[in-house]
């Protein structure tokens, strides 16, 4: 929406370095998407490595996995000279990597973790043969309980006696997902309960943004530490601190302070200007859904409001109940409403086609596009 967020991440990595120090933490861990694109802009890679400096000099392992996000090729290059400052970086998962990291405290061998990326295709893709969506979705559910069952078993290898800690980057079944997470897997929720997760004595998992825990005290998402859409705006963005107490996994989920407002307002025009007007902090972002009769003039005359009233308005969309969106009465305000998905809905929907499966199928296949287009 053409807003820089450096300031909400610089803020962040403060607060995540002081806490860091003040809680005395051995090993922290990443699990994922640590940038939101693959070609990540100077500042963020200045930040990121900035960060790394810093921490080394306080923790004694960090462990970063890639994200769905995140390119093999960015996060790799300075995989070697991270390692000189404890960094371990895990980007694909595949035979050239080394996933099982064991911690030790002086030469005491403290836990292992089996630092586990997204999981990409190639990499655990198991048939050449599977042809159709689900053919395709099991052979890949397959192939990721494979991985962790075979990363455990390394783990084990090497001990018995301590706790083996997971990581990973996917979406589990019974997770509440927000607006802004892309879907991994093209086609589908993968077959993956936290079942499948019950050897490991904690489980870090990375690409949803609510911080959750997924059917057991032991599996656990972070979430995201801002944040990344205005459904999110209502979520208390969170770190979890997680404590072996003799044998015993402690979980403490810490809040994180929140440094930018983002406020979601309702309403029809009188209502949305009343709210605006009582707005005082006007570092605030803000976006509208209006609902009324009149959403052409209402948009202009909150736009006009806000502006005396120095805010930041990222968005006005009309409310979807109120907007009758099919291909004849097509009456989007502007551009915020629509995501390309929805666009493409809305030109599909022209051809008024019969065969449902090939309709569905042509959405499967925009949805891949976009995909690929985004990594890029
Ligand atoms: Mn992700």
């Amino acid at each position: 929406m053409g807003k820089s967020r450096l300031d909400e991440h610089e803020a962040f990595l403060k607060w995540l370095l002081q806490t860091i120090e003040q809680e005395s933490i051995d090993t922290l861990i990443v699990a994922g998407d640590i940038f939101d694109t693959a070609t990540p802009p100077n500042y963020a890679l200045e930040i990121y490595y900035n960060f790394l400096t810093k921490i080394s000099s306080i923790c004694k392992n960090i462990i970063i996995t890639a994200g769905n996000h995140d390119s093999v090729a960015t996060l790799k290059a300075p995989k070697q000279l991270l390692r000189a400052l404890n960094v371990h970086v895990i980007t694909s998962g595949d035979e050239d990597e080394d996933e099982v990291i064991a911690l030790y405290d002086d030469k005491e061998l403290q836990g292992i973790v089996c630092a586990v990326p997204f999981l990409r295709d190639f990499v655990v893709r198991r048939s050449q043969s599977a042809q159709t969506m689900s053919d395709k979705e099991s052979a890949l559910s397959l192939g990721i309980k494979e991985h962790y069952k075979s990363v455990y078993e390394k783990a084990k290898e090497i001990s018995k006696d301590v706790p083996i800690i997971a990581t990973g980057h996917l979406t589990t079944l019974g997770s509440k997902t927000s607006e802004s997470e892309r879907e991994i897997y093209i086609g589908g929720t993968l077959d993956l309960d936290s079942q499948f997760f019950k050897d490991f004595d904690y489980v870090a998992l990375g690409h949803l943004h609510i911080n959750q825990r997924v059917g057991s005290e032991r599996v656990r998402y972070s979430g995201s530490p801002i944040p990344l859409s205005f459904s999110e705006s209502n979520s208390q963005k969170k770190v979890n601190i997680v404590e072996f107490v003799s044998g015993e996994v402690e979980v403490t989920e810490l809040d994180i302070p929140l440094f930018r407002k983002l406020l979601v307002i309702r309403g029809d025009t009188r209502s949305v200007i009343k709210e605006l007007e009582s707005i005082t902090n006007k570092e605030t972002w803000i976006e509208i859904h209006i609902k009324d009769e009149n959403p052409f003039h209402a948009n202009e005359s909150i736009r006009t409001r806000a502006k005396e009233l120095d805010l930041t308005l990222l968005a006005v969309k009309i409310d979807k109940e109120q907007t009758l969106f099919t291909a004849n009465t097509f009456n989007a305000i502007s551009l915020d409403e629509l995501n390309p998905l929805e666009v493409f809905k809305q030109r599909v929907e022209l051809e008024a086609l019969e065969d449902e499966e090939l309709a569905k199928d042509l959405l499967v296949k925009f949805k891949e596009i976009v995909s690929e287009v985004e990594d890029r």
